[in-house]
């Protein structure tokens, strides 16, 4: 594995995830070495990376590491091999509603699995050569202080989920404080993509309107609709994670596009953008879909990333349904209907990513 003085590695946690995936196709073609921990799973958990371990030009770019969070050992002995420049922290158990039936697993791989990282790399002597990026969240908000959120806005979380992160959250803090590790907190917003979980309200709807569409379903079923997130775009988030390392100095930004908009307003964009009319013709609400303590609002103001790195998002709610839509469309070969393929190729004539 040769690595030029001025080739950069990077570790992400992760890396089979939604931003994980996107993190490695930007960090690849911004030049970096990047390595990823995969979690060892029955049947393969790669999909969202098939397209860059199958990438034969790019051979000394990606190398995978079975890893766990819940498994100190192996975290250490993979930081030690590789000695990044960077660590990506982003491998989470990030489902809120399950967080309420596994509320000790969630701790044990998302708060103590950060602290296994920063103290992996304090005991490995690498507190001035490798920065810390951890994803923080928008739930650590919960019963939100105040509309919108900012970087000094109180959290108030509402789950084991954004409890766990709290303290992955302070952990990160604590550490760039004590022992002066560059680490810093994203906290970012919903972000949503064609690559979104299947479990996740954006894409439930975006797939269950494709499958509707493709006569494999009659209704999708759904929890609380009178919820209101701030929605992004998750390439346009992951690249903010990037900017975020290179700053000066290690600090925590929120990542938001500042709108908010309530499930039902999803569901009226998703099913109008599809033809197929009036949503409540096709939803269900269904009691198990709902949270013992729900985020009833989020709304961010990120003016401090928009200061410090620029970060303007491009892509609104309206926009993100479309790309979502035409990729499920093509997923279960429907014909496309194309608006959303056509703002991906507006918007960003240099895309780094592979269309979905
Ligand atoms: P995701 O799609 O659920 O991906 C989570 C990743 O973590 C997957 O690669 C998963 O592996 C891995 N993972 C889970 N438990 C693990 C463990 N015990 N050991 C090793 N790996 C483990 O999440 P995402 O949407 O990409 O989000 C990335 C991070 O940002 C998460 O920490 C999430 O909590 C946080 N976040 C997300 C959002 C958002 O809106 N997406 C917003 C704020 C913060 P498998 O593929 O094997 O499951
Ligand atoms: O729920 C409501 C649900 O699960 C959004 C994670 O990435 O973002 C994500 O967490 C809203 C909630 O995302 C269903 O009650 C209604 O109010 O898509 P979600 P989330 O909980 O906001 C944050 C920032 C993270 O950090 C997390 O890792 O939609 N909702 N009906 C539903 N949600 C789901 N999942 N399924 C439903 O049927």
């Amino acid at each position: 594995m040769e690595t030029t003085t001025e080739t950069k590695k990077a570790l992400i946690t992760g890396i089979t995830g939604q931003d994980g995936s996107y993190l490695a196709d930007f960090l690849i073609s911004k030049g970096y070495q990047v390595h990823g921990i995969v979690r060892k799973a029955s049947n393969f958990n790669t999909q969202r990376i098939e397209h860059l371990f199958k990438d034969y030009n790019k051979p000394d770019k990606l190398f995978l590491h079975y890893g766990d969070m819940a498994d100190a050992t192996t975290l250490i002995d993979i930081i030690n091999k590789v000695k990044p420049d960077e660590i990506y922290h982003l491998a989470a158990q990030s489902h809120v509603r399950t967080s309420f039936d596994i509320p000790e697993y969630t701790a044990n791989s998302d708060a103590i699995g950060t602290l296994r990282m920063l103290e992996a790399i304090k005991l490995l002597g690498l507190q001035k050569t490798t920065k810390f990026y951890q994803a923080s969240t928008s739930e650590l908000y919960g019963k939100v202080a105040e509309i919108p959120q900012n970087e000094e806005t109180p959290f108030r979380p509402r789950s084991p989920y954004a409890i766990a992160k709290l303290y992955a959250y302070w952990i990160t803090k604590n550490y760039r404080e004590a022992y002066s590790i560059f680490s810093s907190n994203g906290i970012l917003f919903n972000h949503e993509s064609p690559r979104r979980g299947e479990s996740f309200v954006s894409r439930k709807i975006t797939i269950g309107i494709a499958r509707i569409k493709a006569g494999l379903d009659k209704k999708i079923y759904l929890g609380n609709i009178e919820a209101k997130r701030d929605w992004g775009f998750a390439p346009e988030y992951v690249e903010s994670m990037w900017r975020i390392l290179q700053q000066e100095k290690p600090d925590d930004f929120v990542v938001s596009t500042g709108q908010a908009y309530s499930v039902k307003e999803f569901l009226q964009l998703a099913f109008t953008y599809a033809g197929l009319g009036d949503w409540q013709q096709y939803v269900e609400i269904d009691l198990q879909y709902f949270r013992p303590t729900e985020v009833d609002l989020l709304q961010g103001n990120s003016s401090k990333a928009r200061n410090a790195f620029g970060f303007e998002p491009k892509i609104r709610l309206e926009d993100l349904v479309k790309i979502m839509i035409d990729a499920d469309f093509r997923k279960y070969n429907l014909p496309v209907i194309g608006a959303g393929d056509r703002i991906l190729a507006e918007k960003f004539p240099n895309r780094w990513w592979p269309i979905d």
